[in-house]
């Protein structure tokens, strides 16, 4: 009894995750890639998502803000925080552009991001920081680890076009059909130049 009562139990935790399946791949882009990750992400997906449990961070630490690249489903509250002694600026000359203002090491401030797009990062404190961060109209998306890979967790099946971003390569979109057991082996090649 108990056995067949545990081999149920298994069977319901298939059948949950039969619903929603990974996407992995690569994206072939040598050192740049090492050096800033790339935002691998689904085409607009419409309906209603959770929000993220908390805020994300861009911490300004170390004279640099981390992370270099940020990912966020429009109508995200990312918190700015200092975490060094010296005071930090944090404006964006993208979009609807802001200045959050200048402020010293604890202190945290907010921007929701709204529209989607890329939105550089910079502090007019020190004109070496930047990062970006990329606000999508989907939940579906990660960055690329050092070498490339990716991985798109919990996408319901269905045929999606597949982009990425990255701050200095360029890269091709891709039509995929996406099964109940998720996708593998998806290659982004480096464009040639023409
Ligand atoms: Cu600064």
């Amino acid at each position: 009894m108990f056995r067949f009562f545990l081999g149920f139990i298994i069977g319901l935790a298939f059948a949950a995750t039969a619903e929603a399946a990974a996407i992995k791949g690569v994206v072939e882009g040598g050192k740049r890639i090492k050096r800033s990750p790339v935002v691998v992400y689904l085409g607009d997906a419409s309906g209603e998502f959770k929000k993220p449990v908390a805020n994300p961070t861009l911490d300004q630490r170390y004279m640099t803000f981390i992370p270099h690249v940020l990912p966020i489903k429009t109508g995200t509250t990312v918190d700015f925080l200092n975490n060094d002694e010296v005071k930090h600026n944090v404006f964006s000359p993208d979009h609807e552009k802001y200045n959050l203002g200048t402020w010293p090491k604890g202190a945290i401030k907010q921007y929701t991001f709204d529209k989607k797009g890329v939105y550089t990062q910079l502090c007019n404190v020190h004109p070496e920081m930047e990062s970006f961060i990329v606000a999508l109209d989907t939940p579906y998306f990660a960055l690329t680890d050092k070498d490339g890979n990716f991985e798109l967790q919990d996408v319901p099946p269905g045929d999606y076009t597949i982009k990425v971003w990255h701050e200095k390569l360029r890269f091709k979109k891709q039509q995929i059909a996406v099964s109940e057991k998720g996708a593998e082996n998806i290659v982004f090649r480096k464009q040639k130049r023409k």
